[in-house]
């Protein structure tokens, strides 16, 4: 806990699932000198949100709640230029933002479920990253600071009905280990993190709201909770400095593989 005090924390896609569950679990963890940056496109969500956790764990953690859609390069190019000067001095990029639309296959696949998707799940990660990097390079060392880019067990092993997710999940693995490589010399970590299945909004996004269709997909599975996967982030984004994990996959303990799943009957 002692290592995350006085960090300034930005989260995207906290306003659901795991980044809620992320938000949650840094406040509670450093509950004594902690900024954090909440952003998603639902703003009435995230102000809700960022009062829940003062509410919780008190004022000795700052809340910004941030309306931002990371598919839109204007509005992340703005992002970091629009922070009060408080928050700017950014520790931890959690990218977490992303999204999976329908199972069809191709050729039947909307032209637009494809581009929501890598606007959102590659690009939008990757601009993020862009922006927030120079704030983490002006510091000693060649740099300092935590990438923590969310992932999937998609991105390790394709499934039929899942091509456009797990090619964005396999690009932000790519995007992930060149960018370790690149700043080799610096003290920025770059850290993945890749769930299997966590029971979120997730299924109901993908299934365009169809409740019932998502239900359908955790029926007989003990799912993991987003605060599984929420307590991984903050437990890599605590580790001593020189220690990067630097990739996690994580199951729940019916899981052994993308739909790999044993399922009670
Ligand atoms: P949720 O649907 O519960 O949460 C997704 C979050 O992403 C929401 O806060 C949503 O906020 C935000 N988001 C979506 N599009 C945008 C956008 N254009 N700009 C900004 N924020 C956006 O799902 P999860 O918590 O499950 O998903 C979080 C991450 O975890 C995703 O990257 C997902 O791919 C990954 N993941 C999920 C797994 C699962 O089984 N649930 C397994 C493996 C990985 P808003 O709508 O307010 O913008
Ligand atoms: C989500 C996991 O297998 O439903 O990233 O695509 S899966």
């Amino acid at each position: 806990a002692k290592r995350l005090e006085g960090k300034t924390v930005v989260i995207t896609g906290a306003s659901s699932g795991i980044g809620k569950s992320t938000a949650f679990e840094f406040a509670r963890t450093a509950p004594k000198n902690l900024k954090l940056v909440l952003t998603a496109r639902r703003i009435d969500t995230l102000k809700q949100i960022a009062a829940d956790i003062v509410a919780e764990v008190g004022e000795g953690v700052k809340v910004l709640p941030v309306q931002l859609d990371v598919s839109k390069p204007e509005e992340v190019k703005a992002f970091v230029g629009n922070l009060p000067e408080e928050y700017r001095d950014i520790n931890v990029l959690v990218n977490n933002a992303g999204l999976v639309k329908g199972l069809a296959r191709a050729p039947e696949i909307a032209e637009e479920d494809i581009n929501i998707m890598f606007n959102t799940n590659v690009t939008g990660l990757i601009n993020m990253t862009q922006a927030i990097l120079p704030i983490f390079k002006k510091r000693p060392e060649g740099g300092a600071g935590d990438i923590i880019n969310v992932g999937s067990i998609a991105g390790r092993e394709p499934y039929p009905g899942g091509s456009i997710y797990c090619a964005t999940k396999a690009a932000v693995r790519s995007f992930t280990d060149a960018l370790r490589k690149e700043l080799i010399a610096t003290r920025i970590r770059v850290m993945e993190i890749d769930p299997g299945q966590v029971e979120t909004e997730f299924s109901v996004v993908r299934f365009y709201g169809d409740k019932a269709k998502a239900d359908a997909v955790y029926e007989g599975c003990e799912p993991l909770t987003p605060d599984d996967i929420a307590e991984v982030v903050v437990f890599v984004a605590g580790r001593r400095e020189n220690v990067v994990i630097a990739d996690t996959l994580i199951f729940p303990s019916h899981q052994a593989g993308a739909g790999i799943l044993h399922k009670k009957s």
